[in-house]
Parts: C-alpha cells; structure tokens; sequence
C-alpha cells in the first residue's frame, strides 16, 4: 500500500541538527518499505505551541506491505532511535528531535485509540500540505475527497 508520511524536527537529535535528523529519517523509512517519493526541506515556524524553535518539515511517500499499525508502531520505533522524548513531562506540541505521523495509507480510513486515518489535522497544515503537494498532488484525501493540491489551495484562499 501507499502511505504518505509527514516528518518534523526543531531539536538536535542523534543523527544532528534538525536538518540531518529529516535527511536520515528518510534513509531509515526503507526499513518498512520501499521510499517512492521524498519532497524538499522546508523550514516552518511553530503551529500550535509558539515558544520553540522553527521546524524543518518534509514529506515522504513509501510503499509498504506493513498493516497500517506495523507501520505507525515502525515509525514510532524510529522516532525513538532518533532520540525523541515522549515522556510524560515532554511538552505537548513541544519541541522534538524527530516526528513522524502517518497521513494517508492508500484511502484508508480507521478511527482507533491508537490510529486515526487519515490523519485528523493534516488537511489544516500548511506544514505538512506543502511538502506533501510538492511530491503527491494529484493524491486524494479519502474523505474530503478532494486532492492534496486542492486541500493546499483552499488553505491559501
Ligand atoms: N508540529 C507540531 C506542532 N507545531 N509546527 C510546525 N511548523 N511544524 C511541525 O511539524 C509542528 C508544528 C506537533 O506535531
Ligand atoms: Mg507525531
Ligand atoms: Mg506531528
């Protein structure tokens, strides 16, 4: 299947700067599939929780034969490699070394505790739309239906 993957950095982390952190979080995607697509760096300033440092923000696209929670368990495994903090004190939209979210797997769509497809937020995120339309825009979202061009332009409108 498909899957489309937003990464984030705003912390050194094991592999460097956040810059080297999305550069070797790409090559370690290949551990669960095959890496289609990567989309360029883009620096980004915080959403959310404003007093951090920017981020570095991408997109990656992976074909994986991985169920869609072997895949977010696998991305998760790789964010703790990469040195990210997710303990109970860890600010919540705070800073961090290295995140990956899971948007899209094919036109999956699942609402659990641990996996929300697709990503519930990803359609009002200039930084993960941007990078994402760069390298899939004719991808569709499964249930706006709309692609991921036309979800970018919405926003700028
Ligand atoms: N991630 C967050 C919160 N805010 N802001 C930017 N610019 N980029 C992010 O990746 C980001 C954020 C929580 O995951
Ligand atoms: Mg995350
Ligand atoms: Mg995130």
């Amino acid at each position: 299947m498909l899957a489309a993957i937003a990464l984030g950095s705003n912390l050194e982390g094991t592999f460097g700067s956040p810059e080297e952190n999305i550069r070797a979080a790409f090559l370690r995607l290949s551990a669960l599939g095959e890496v289609k697509a990567t989309s360029s760096l883009y620096v980004t300033t915080p959403v959310g929780y404003l007093d951090q440092p920017n981020f570095v923000n991408a997109a990656a696209l992976l074909e994986t034969q991985l169920a869609p929670l072997e895949l977010l368990r696998g991305l998760l495994a790789i964010e703790r490699e990469f040195g990210r903090d997710r303990s109970a004190n860890a600010i919540s939209k705070g800073p961090r070394t290295l995140d990956l979210d899971l948007l899209l797997y094919g036109e999956e769509v699942m609402n659990t505790e641990e996996l929300t497809l697709p990503h519930p937020a990803m359609h009002e995120r200039r930084f993960v739309l941007e990078p994402l339309a760069e390298i899939a825009p004719t991808l569709l979202h499964p249930t706006l239906q709309i692609t991921i061009a036309e979800l970018l332009s919405a926003l700028s409108a």
